[in-house]
C-alpha cells in the first residue's frame, strides 16, 4: 500500500523545521527490497511503522493521530540517503519527572523497522534533537574535569589521563589483580576494570574491591599522586548495580571521587546507563560500548553508526564514553571518526548531515581503547588534535617489556613528544620508557618507524 500521500511531504524545509523545533529529525541510509514499491513509497512505509501507521489503514485513526505521523521529508535516491522528521510528542516521557528516554528514541527511529519486508536495509547515521526536547534529556552529571580535579590538575585542559585496563582480560585472582593495579599505578593515572570483570567466582567483587582500594592507598602514598580507578557495576539487575555501586563507595570511603563507574552501556542498553546515571550522580560514568560493532560496524548495513551511538550516549548522561582509535588501534575505525569526538565534547559542531547545539548540557570525555602504545600515540593526537582525554592502553601497559609503570611513563612521553611536535625516533633518544616501547612493540615499530632499529642502536 503506497501511504506516500500521507507520510511523506517533500515540500518541508528542513531550515523551517529546525526553526520551529518541534520534530527530532533523522537521516538514515536506505535501501528498498528488490521487488516491493519505489523509494519514496517504502520510506513512507518506514516512516509509517515508525510513528503511527501500520501496513493497512485503520478505523481508529483520527485528525489527531494524522498530526503526529513521522514525515519523509527529503530523499535523495541515488545517494540512499531519507530523511525522515518525528514529531517530538511521538516520544516517550517519563510519568515520575516529565523527562525523555533514549528506550522510546530508539523503538521509534530503530525498532521494527529494521525488519520490515520491503527495506534492504537502513542505517541511521544522524540526528538532530530541538533544544525544547534535548534538555528533557539527563546529560552527564560529571565529566573529566570532575577527574582533573582529583589529580589537582586545571579543570580546563587539564590534559591527559594515562590509563589502563587490567590484563589478562580474565583470570586474576584477587590478590595478583590488585598487584597489577599497585604496579600500574607507580606510573600512570587510570585503571578501569575490563568490560567483562566483575564478580567471578574466582575474583568476588567483595574480595576484590578492597585490596584495589588498598593498592590504590598505597600508590598514593609511595608517588604522592591522587589515583582513579572505574569499576564495573554493569548487570542485568538495577538493584544489583546499585548494590555493586554502593559496596564499591564504602570501601573506598575517603577515596570515593576517584572512583568512576564503569557501566557495558551498549550490552545493557540506556536503563543501566540511566541506574548509574540517576543512582550515583556524584561519580564518573565511564561507557563502554562493547557489542556495538554488531550495529555500528561500516559492514553493517543496519542499525546506527558510532557516531550516533557516541551521540545518545551524551544525552543519556555518560561523562565518558569508547569513540576507538580512528584507525590508530586495532578496532575498526577511521581518522575521520575525530568528529564522534568533537560532537560530545563541544558544546556545538558538525555530524555528517546535522548541525547539533548542546544547550550547555555536560560535554562527554572521548576515552580511547583499543591496541594502543605509546607508539601510536602521537599520530592519534595529530589527527585529533587535542589530548585533553582518557587512555584506556591494556597491552600497551602491561606488554611494555619494563612492566606496566614504565609503560604509562611511556605513553605520557608521547603526548610529550606530539606536543613538542618532535620525530618520535629522535625523541626516544632523549625518553628511556619511550625507545622502550620500541623494543617492547617491533612490529608497530617497524610499520611505523622503519629506521628505529639504526636511529636507536638495537639489533634485530
Ligand atoms: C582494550 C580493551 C577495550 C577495547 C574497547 C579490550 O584492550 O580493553 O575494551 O579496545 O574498544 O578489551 O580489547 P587493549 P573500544 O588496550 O589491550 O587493546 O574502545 O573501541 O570500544
Ligand atoms: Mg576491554
Amino acid at each position: 500500500m503506497d501511504q506516500s500521500n500521507r507520510y511523506a511531504d517533500l515540500s518541508m524545509n528542513e531550515k523551517e523545521l529546525i526553526a520551529q523545533g518541534r520534530h527530532v529529525l533523522v537521516a538514515y541510509i536506505m535501501k528498498p527490497k528488490a521487488g516491493f514499491g519505489g523509494y519514496l513509497e517504502t520510506a513512507a512505509h518506514f516512516a509509517a511503522e515508525s510513528s503511527t501507521g501500520t501496513n493497512v489503514d485503520v478505523s481508529t485513526t483520527d485528525n489527531f493521530t494524522r498530526g503526529v505521523d513521522a514525515m519523509v521529508y527529503d530523499i535523495d535516491e541515488k545517494n540512499e540517503v531519507m530523511k525522515i522528521a518525528y514529531p517530538t510528542d511521538l516520544f516517550d516521557r517519563n510519568i515520575t519527572d516529565g523527562r525523555a528516554m533514549i528506550a522510546s528514541f530508539l523503538t521509534l527511529t530503530i525498532g521494527n523497522n529494521q525488519g520490515m519486508g520491503d527495506v534492504e536495509y537502513a542505517k541511521m547515521h544522524d540526528f538532530w534533537v530541538p533544544p525544547a526536547f534535548l534538555r528533557l534529556f539527563d546529560g552527564p552529571a560529571t565529566t573529566i574535569k570532575d577527574l582533573w580535579r582529583v589529580l589537582g590538575r586545571p579543570v580546563v585542559d587539564g590534559g591527559f589521563i594515562v590509563g589502563t585496563i587490567v590484563k589478562p582480560k580474565l583470570g586474576l585472582r584477587p590478590q595478583p589483580f590488585a598487584r597489577a593495579c599497585y604496579d600500574f599505578w607507580l606510573g600512570g593515572d587510570f585503571i578501569k576494570n575490563d568490560e567483562p570483570q566483575g564478580n567471578q567466582l574466582f575474583a568476588p567483587l567483595k574480595e576484590t574491591i578492597p585490596l584495589v582500594a588498598d593498592a590504590m592507598k598505597r600508590a598514593q602514598d609511595d608517588t604522592g599522586e591522587a589515583k582513579l580507578f572505574s569499576a564495573n557495576i554493569t548487570a542485568d539487575d538495577h538493584h544489583e548495580m546499585i548494590a555493586r555501586g554502593e559496596f564499591i563507595l564504602e570501601t573506598f570511603a575517603e577515596n570515593s571521587d576517584h572512583v568512576a563507574f564503569l557501566v557495558d552501556g551498549y550490552v545493557t542498553g540506556p536503563a543501566a546507563i540511566t541506574t548509574a546515571r540517576r543512582g550515583f550522580p556524584n561519580q564518573y560514568l565511564h561507557y563502554h560500548r562493547a557489542g556495538h560493532g554488531a550495529v555500528t560496524s561500516p559492514q553493517t548495513k543496519r542499525g546506527y553508526t558510532a557516531f550516533v551511538l557516541s551521540k545518545m550516549a551524551r544525552m543519556q548522561g555518560a561523562s565518558g564514553i569508547h569513540t576507538g582509535t580512528m584507525s590508530y588501534g586495532k578496532m575498526e575505525g577511521e581518522a575521520g571518526d575525530k568528529d564522534m569526538a568533537y560532537m560530545i565534547m563541544e558544546d556545538s559542531a558538525d555530524g555528517p548531515f546535522y548541525h547539533q547545539e548542546w544547550e550547555g548540557m555536560n560535554p562527554t570525555t572521548p576515552i580511547i581503547s583499543g591496541g594502543m602504545n605509546a607508539l601510536r600515540m602521537p599520530g592519534f593526537f595529530e589527527n585529533l588534535g587535542s589530548s585533553n582525554l582518557i587512555l584506556t592502553a591494556g597491552g600497551g601497559s602491561y606488554g611494555h617489556i619494563d612492566g606496566p609503570a614504565e609503560g604509562a611513563r611511556s605513553l605520557r612521553q608521547a603526548e610529550q613528544c606530539w606536543k613538542a611536535g618532535a620525530d618520535p625516533v629522535e625523541f626516544a633518544k632523549e625518553h628511556r620508557q619511550f625507545a622502550r616501547a620500541f623494543e617492547s612493540f617491533p612490529g608497530d615499530a617497524d610499520l611505523l618507524y622503519p629506521n628505529w632499529r639504526n636511529a636507536l642502536n638495537v639489533a634485530a
